[in-house]
């Protein structure tokens, strides 16, 4: 294992030292978690990444298993892919999916933690951090009143500074949603976008203008998703994950979401690449 973490370091470490437009984190799927670290209830099933299952009483949390170096003050750009199945029905009114508590895409400066349970979604109390939360469950004010929300939360906060209303569909309704996040240090200027569509939204769905740097207290960061559950539950997957170290926006314009190439074919390519020049001297 550790052998063949070392084999996968080193070509990544080889693209961040010689590419600067390369994605330093990329998955298709979770078939393998190789580069990360999972933390409390979180566990690899099949190929997602499941930061909390659909049992009642979960927090869990998976991060990159070492620091990214955010060039520019902390500018990064991202997207990935949720999907929340299973909702737990006990609470709801008839008709309606409900499940609970959501996800949240965290950057913060440690890397094995999880926050709190249930209204926590697994972010409550970490300090020095930034999420953006994918909130299903009404914990009332702190939430808008709202069970199907998105957020931008800081510093463990559960009171979001920003917050908006999810009016496409219901998050908990077991479709796959992509996630656009994108920080421009230039500007201090965090956007998210949220869509079942493969296409990048030209619009955000969410903005906050905040000095990311100031409040980490440094541009090494972990990255990575919190969950949780408590008296409601649903299965909170992570589909796919494409990480830049630097403000890129992932799929830019109108174009579509391009189809990231995992870890695995990274070092293939790599390596092949290497097994050309061998060839060819
Ligand atoms: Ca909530
Ligand atoms: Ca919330």
């Amino acid at each position: 294992m550790i052998k063949t973490l070392m084999r996968m370091a080193a070509p990544l470490a080889m693209l961040a030292a010689t590419s600067a437009s390369a994605a330093v984190i990329t998955y298709t799927d979770f078939s393998s978690v190789a580069g990360l670290t999972l933390n409390g209830n979180a566990a690899q099933s099949g190929n997602v990444l499941r930061v909390t299952s659909a049992v009642d009483g979960q927090s869990g949390s998976v991060f990159s298993t070492n620091t990214v170096s955010l060039a520019s003050n902390a500018s990064f750009s991202t997207h990935f892919q949720f999907r929340f199945t299973s909702p737990d029905t006990g609470f709801c009114d008839t008709g309606t999916v409900c499940g609970a508590d959501g996800l949240v895409f965290v950057v913060q400066t440690v890397g094995n933690n999880v926050g709190g349970s249930g209204g926590g979604i697994g972010y409550a109390g970490l300090p020095n951090s930034v999420g953006v939360e994918f909130d299903t469950w009404n914990n009332g004010g702190g939430d808008n009143n709202s069970s199907n929300h998105i957020g931008i939360d800081l510093n463990g906060n559960m009171n979001s500074a920003v917050l908006a209303e999810v009016t496409e569909a219901d998050m908990n309704s077991g479709d796959i949603w992509n996630v656009w996040i994108d920080y421009n240090s230039a500007t201090t200027l965090l956007e998210a976008r949220l869509t079942r569509a493969a296409t990048r939204p030209a619009g955000a769905t969410l903005s906050l203008t905040q000095n990311l740097a100031a409040i980490l207290g440094t541009t090494n960061a972990f990255v990575g998703f919190t969950s949780g559950t408590g008296a409601s539950h649903a299965n909170h997957d992570v589909l796919s994950w494409t990480f830049e170290d630097r403000f890129a926006p992932i799929g830019g314009g109108n174009n579509t979401v391009p189809e990231p190439g995992s870890l695995l074919l990274v070092g293939a390519g790599l390596a092949l690449a290497g097994a050309f020049r061998k060839r060819k001297a």
